[in-house]
């Protein structure tokens, strides 16, 4: 460690930071350690190594490079993701866990010697907006100078905050080695990728693996531990984005927060034109002083699908995708230098450079498999500021009053594209019965159709019956509760898609409508829907688009089968998790009641909504 360097570890004057860089440079055995401030020059550094390092390349276009992942390592690991259970303890079933002490064993052997021949990097960061209620600062060790970017993109910087602590041990803190790298910079030995989370420690360890979703610690590893500590805490930590809703011809903004499982529109409702974002991933939710529901960004990036990014569906993404500035994409197809992506809107070239290293059209991977010309899960790092709509609120310490919470899963024959619960626990429930087809973000096979509570599942580290009653207080613990609503992007008639993708606008100026008690619902047993007239005068005054009564009819009727199946899907996985509220079973059996009699009364299994009215 260098003087510069000293000088900044020892400034922060906190004896559990440099016991921890201490002990993980003994064992990692970098050749070097490097403190960073997070001042201007810091950043400089950090975006200026990752390249000198050979991790990212410079693409043509200005500030932008492009990362590559290894072959398999393309997505979120979820076999070797792992809680670490100190012994006498337990969580749910569906919940990974490693005995500590044999966990910890095993990842610290891997992590020794990992970093020789390398730098350690030592950062500091902050979780949510500095010098708040949401704020949790962490401490970030790796020898990864694309996860140091990355994360100096994605995050808060934290220097200030560990002062503020004062001396005190409460931060989060992550040690990442990609371990062993071939010539492409690449972590060899994947097989030995190991995510090792300690809730009683509030550190996670993470080693051969490079994919941000394994490898940046402030991501999806400290979601896991912000989990925990929001559990005991009292308040709630959700994998959601945070947008404001601006309606047409109206001067307002609206807060919605909302829960996607991964690829399922998340980000591209965040960025819905003519609205403004916060975040696009990760909130936390707290009580404020007035008895209303706060969300803060834990963020101030984007790491984004790239794929499907093009000037009809997502214009703003995309041009900051295509004009100058600092982001890194990742995975895609590099040829002489300018970036492709699959559903870019224009014919990509038969030949260059991608996660499997030269490709050319029609060849396959060390796997056999064909290999196509950008990975389905391919993205852009980027921040929040750099874009043309963000709120003017993104920063706020306050956060900003929630007014609406959106639950979205993926399924081609079962829910209506929108629906408002029936109250807050009935939308507890509704968030809790998400159902998803599986997608490229995890790696795994892709859709199939999985369980995924408040689009949560892959990072809950509590008991499942517990989150669920931690959600169904902390809305009786409020004087105003956001409304709760349910969307669904991804129906389907054949192969079609019974909607457009910029319809979701109209969903969402609806949801806002209703918060403000501007239109009428019609009650169905799994909620209320919107009436045809008012999502008609919509479509007409967003996109000067005729909306069918056909269309509508296709889209919003209750089928029957479908729901009682989900419903019977959903009681199944409950029937076997401890300790889930009485509440959340009574609603499966009402809804279910409600859609047996319906059936009845109609005599048919697909009811149209004017049936109900
Ligand atoms: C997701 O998959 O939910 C993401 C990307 O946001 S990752 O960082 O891989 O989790
Ligand atoms: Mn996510």
């Amino acid at each position: 460690m260098d003087d510069d360097s000293r000088k900044k570890l020892e400034g922060v004057k906190n004896k559990h930071v440099e016991a921890i860089v201490e002990r993980y440079a003994g064992l990692c055995k970098p050749d070097r350690i490097v403190v960073l401030d997070g001042s201007k020059k810091d950043l400089e550094f950090a975006r200026a190594q990752s390249v000198v390092k050979g991790e990212e390349t410079p693409l043509r276009m200005g500030g932008h490079t492009v990362h590559f992942d290894g072959y398999y390592d393309q997505g979120r690991e979820a076999k070797n993701t792992r809680v670490l259970l100190p012994k006498g303890q337990s969580l749910s079933k569906s919940i990974n866990t490693i005995d500590k002490e044999e966990g910890l064993k095993e990842v610290l052997s891997l992590l020794e010697g990992s970093m020789k021949g390398k730098e350690m990097v030592v950062a500091f960061f902050c979780l949510g907006p500095e010098n708040s209620m949401f704020s949790i600062p962490a401490l970030q060790l790796t020898d990864s100078y694309y996860v140091l970017h990355s994360e100096c993109i994605l995050y808060r910087q934290g220097y200030d905050e560990f002062k503020r602590l004062k001396g005190d041990d409460k931060f989060f803190h992550f040690v990442h080695s990609a371990g062993e790298l071939d010539e492409r910079k690449n972590t060899k030995n994947v097989d030995k990728r190991r995510i090792y989370i300690d809730l009683e420690e509030e550190r996670v360890f993470t080693v051969n693996n490079q994919y941000a979703g394994n490898s940046v610690g402030l991501k999806k590893l400290a979601l896991r531990l912000a989990i925990s500590k929001a559990n005991k805490e009292d308040w709630l930590c959700e994998h959601m984005f945070i947008m404001g809703a601006r309606p047409l011809h109206k001067d307002r903004v609206t807060y919605f927060t909302g829960a996607f499982p991964s690829s399922c529109g998340k980000t591209s409702t965040a960025m819905i034109p003519n609205q403004s974002i916060i975040g696009d991933d990760i909130a936390y939710l707290k009580k404020g002083g007035d008895g209303r529901a706060y969300a803060a960004n834990v963020e101030q990036g984007i790491f984004g699908i790239i794929q499907d990014i093009n000037p009809v569906d997502d214009p703003v993404i995309y041009k900051a995708l295509t004009t100058p500035r600092e982001l890194i994409m990742s995975n895609i197809l590099v040829k002489e230098g300018v970036p492709y992506w699959l559903g870019m809107g224009q014919d990509l070239p038969e030949a260059g450079i991608n996660f499997s290293g030269e490709w050319r059209k029609g060849m396959n991977g060390p796997d056999g498999k064909p290999v196509l010309p950008a990975h389905k899960n391919a993205r852009y790092t980027i921040r929040i500021s750099e874009l043309e709509n963000v709120d003017e609120k993104s920063n706020d310490p306050k956060g900003v009053p929630v007014s609406g919470i959106i639950y979205g899963g993926r399924d081609s024959d079962t829910s209506p594209p929108v629906v408002e619960s029936l109250s807050w626990s009935h939308g507890v429930f509704i968030a809790a019965a998400v159902e998803s087809e599986t997608t490229a973000a995890k790696i795994g096979s892709e859709g199939i159709r999985a369980h995924d509570p408040m689009a949560n599942m892959d990072f809950l580290v509590v008991p499942l019956g517990k989150y669920i009653e931690n959600h169904l207080k902390f809305g009786d613990d409020l004087d105003y509760c956001p409304r709760i609503f349910a969307t669904n992007y991804f129906l389907k008639e054949g192969d079609k898609f019974l909607n457009d993708k910029v319809d979701k606008k109209v969903w969402l100026l609806w949801m806002e409508g209703r918060v403000h008690g501007e239109y009428e619902a019609i009650e169905t047993p799994i909620g209320f829907i919107p009436k045809y007239e008012d999502v008609k005068t919509l479509f007409r005054q967003i996109f000067k688009k005729e909306y069918t009564k056909e269309q509508y009819d296709r889209q919003f009727s209750i089928r029957i089968k479908k729901l009682v199946e989900r419903l019977d899907r959903i009681e199944n996985i409950y029937a076997v998790e401890e300790g889930v509220p009485e509440v959340f079973h009574a609603h499966v059996r009402q809804q279910k009641e409600r859609l047996l009699e319906l059936k009845k009364e109609k005599g048919k299994e697909v009811v149209k909504p004017e049936e109900l009215a």
